[in-house]
């Protein structure tokens, strides 16, 4: 048996030999790899068909040259790429990231990731991610829609409705999926589903902008509720104040909760009597139509915005980093704990580092990792590619219905196999056993491929 000696250390020291300099997919891989190794050794069928190897390698990696004119004339080549990571359960299903520090690791570790949040997610989707290190900070409309021209060009030949769906991430929302369908319908001809968080006129699905944000919402008051305890009452501190954290606001608001903090790149803003909704509804509209910072936030409503600054030193029941990677380091957990906080959501992918989920841990925080909490944005999606089937669609009742629904239900997965002998629910070994028991199953039916 070639793997009869599989154990955490043999595995990543050969992953790391095999992949290189590619920092948050070993990252990824550990965290995952902490919980499935001892299971794949007591369910040894997973062992010998080499199942988790097999996970770790992506079916493959598009990377392509993306060529476009700024206002002012000038040729600009940023580097676009599309990783097909597992097709076992359904299409290629996940986001796009545009943003200037997107490589492959970054991009392996998200594909990786949405292998287990998709199978979580009991809908039948694949994984892959893609985007391009193109920043669109600063860029006009115009530059923003030549840019996704451009990258449509180059991707739509891998992708389709029944192959890869790609969907928005960090700095691709509406907007920018709305080029690139254009683009895609230009090229082909054709008018199918296969993107999602479209525009409503265009085959769009009513809640997707909100679902990422809600569904942390509703994860987190799942794992309360499993704890007899509820979000009413509760002082949250939210990262980021973008498409997640703006929604995860307006949940949390709207289910009784204080929320005392948000932030950007630069820095956090601090409101000890909580945002409400009227002030909420500025920001949405600074974020997402005047496209401002959150500074401005602070300076309309009289409030403290501390520079390069992250919000986790502010104290807090509940805590959701929903801005990007390796945004809460073991210091920010061990301060949250001391501080009282009970639980964590992850809106964000890997905001938590391998350090950090050690802390909560020992401190017995609830801790609901991003596979499992963020999971409701791509299964709205998922829901999407439903009504573009079905060609019809549902209303914000019925797919609100539907999401909480489906967050419930990853919450029981994470629950069946999430216990550890301390009776702490460890829902980051059970979300990674559950998500992957339906995938490797999967891909020992097909045989050896
Ligand atoms: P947005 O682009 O809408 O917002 C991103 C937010 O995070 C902004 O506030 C941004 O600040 C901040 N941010 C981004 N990069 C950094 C960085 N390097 N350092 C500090 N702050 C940063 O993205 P989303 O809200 O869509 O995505 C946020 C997270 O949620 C990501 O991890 C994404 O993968 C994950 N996610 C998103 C889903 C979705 O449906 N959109 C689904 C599931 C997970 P600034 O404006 O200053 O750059
Ligand atoms: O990380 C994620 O799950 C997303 N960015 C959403 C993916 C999707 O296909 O909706």
């Amino acid at each position: 048996m070639m793997y009869d000696d599989l154990s955490l250390d043999n595995f990543m020291s050969g992953l790391k030999k095999r992949t290189p300099d590619e920092r948050e997919f070993h990252q990824a891989v550990q965290e995952v790899a902490q919980s499935v190794i001892p299971f794949i050794l007591d369910n040894p069928q997973y062992r010998d068909a080499g199942i988790f190897e097999r996970m770790t390698e992506p079916d493959r990696t598009i990377i392509f040259r993306v060529v476009w004119e700024d206002d002012a004339g000038n040729i600009r080549v940023n580097r676009g790429y599309r990783v097909q990571f597992n097709n076992s359960i359904g299409p290629y299903k996940g986001g796009l990231r545009f943003h200037p520090s997107v490589n492959l690791s970054i991009l392996k570790f998200l594909g990786f990731e949405q292998t287990f949040k998709n199978s979580l997610t009991t809908l039948p989707m694949g994984a892959g991610k893609g985007g391009a290190d193109f920043n669109p900070k600063g860029k006009s409309e115009r530059e923003i829609m030549r840019f996704c021209q451009s990258y449509m060009t180059a991707l739509y030949q891998h992708i389709g409705p029944h192959t890869d769906i790609p969907a928005g991430d960090i700095g691709v929302g509406g907007r920018e999926i709305s080029y690139l369908f254009g683009q895609y319908k230009r090229l082909t001809g054709r008018f199918d589903g296969v993107l999602t968080g479209k525009a409503l006129e265009f085959g769009g699905s009513l809640i997707r902008k909100e679902a990422t944000g809600y569904g942390a919402a509703y994860f987190m008051q799942e794992m309360l509720a499993h704890h007899n305890e509820g979000i009413e009452g509760k002082t949250c501190v939210i990262s980021g104040s973008g498409n997640v954290a703006l929604y995860c606001a307006e949940k949390i608001i709207h289910l009784g909760g204080k929320v005392v903090a948000l932030s950007d790149s630069r820095g956090f803003v601090h409101d000890p009597e909580g945002i409400d909704p009227d002030k909420l509804a500025w920001l949405v509209d600074l974020k997402t139509r005047r496209r401002g910072r959150l500074s401005e936030y602070a300076e309309n409503f009289g409030l403290e915005f501390h520079a390069d600054k992250k919000p986790w030193l502010v104290p807090c029941d509940l805590a959701f980093p929903c801005a990007t990677q390796n945004e809460l380091g073991a210091g920010d957990a061990n301060a949250l704990a001391q501080n009282g906080c009970i639980a964590v959501a992850e809106g964000a992918n890997m905001p938590t580092t391998l350090e950090a989920l050690r802390v909560f841990r020992d401190a017995k925080v609830l801790f609901g990792p991003g596979k499992a909490a963020n999971a409701g944005g791509v299964a709205v999606s998922g829901l999407e590619m439903t009504q573009n089937s079905m060609r019809l669609a549902w209303t914000a009742e019925e797919l609100e219905d539907r999401l909480q629904a489906i967050m419930k239900k990853i919450h029981r997965q994470c629950v069946r196999y999430g216990e550890d002998p301390s009776g702490y629910m460890n829902y980051v070994k059970g979300a990674n056993i559950a998500g992957f028991i339906k995938v490797a199953d999967a891909m020992l039916a097909y045989g050896v491929a």
